[in-house]
């Protein structure tokens, strides 16, 4: 059975806004925010942590068997919330969004967030190098791949408003 609403993803480098996004999103939309990293960790699907990165050592498999059983992909409506999104598979989405952030602005994000040392350089280099939209762009179809900034508050306000427009649109182009 096809959707009646379409699966998004927010992507991006840590500190860029992603959960800002999510969470409004989800409340304009009436959709699920599905917060990867939080059930990562809820339910235990990764191997320790990699103390240098500070980040958890995903088990991939485990954390795509516990999505494919909430039967996002018949339901839709599941706005996934991650810093990477290879793994989701093409036939889960239908909208990849990668938000970017000026490098000063998320310096001051991540420190705020107490990151140093080696985890502040990788994902400022991440940034910079923009790794999380080489990923999409090689993971998904290009028209279904979208950059959108989040350097300053009226930023969220607009995107929001652009990806309200875009799902109405999806709504119409998928009816009946
Ligand atoms: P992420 O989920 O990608 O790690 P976040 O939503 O937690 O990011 O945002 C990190 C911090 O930056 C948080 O304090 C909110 C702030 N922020 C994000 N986008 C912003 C924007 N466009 N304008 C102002 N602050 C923003």
């Amino acid at each position: 059975m096809a959707r009646k609403n379409p699966n998004i993803v927010i992507t991006g480098t840590p500190g860029v806004g992603k959960t800002t996004h999510a969470e409004q999103l989800a409340q304009s939309l009436g959709f699920r925010h599905v917060s990867v990293n939080q059930i990562v960790k809820d339910e235990g699907f990764h191997e320790g942590r990699d103390e240098k990165l500070g980040s958890w050592v995903v088990d991939e498999d485990k954390l795509l068997d516990y999505l494919e059983a909430t039967n996002l992909s018949e339901t839709g409506g599941v706005i996934l919330d991650w810093h990477a999104c290879e793994l989701f598979p093409e036939r889960w989405i239908d909208l990849v969004i990668v938000l970017r952030c000026d490098s000063t602005v998320l310096y001051d994000r991540l420190t705020a967030r107490g990151y140093k040392d080696k985890k502040l350089e990788e994902n400022m280099d991440s940034e910079i190098m923009q790794v999380l939209l080489d990923e999409a762009r090689e993971s998904y179809r290009e028209e279904i791949v979208v950059e959108l900034r989040s350097d300053k508050d009226g930023d969220v306000e607009g995107n929001i408003e652009r990806v309200e427009m875009w799902v109405d649109q999806w709504r119409k182009d998928h009816a009946g």
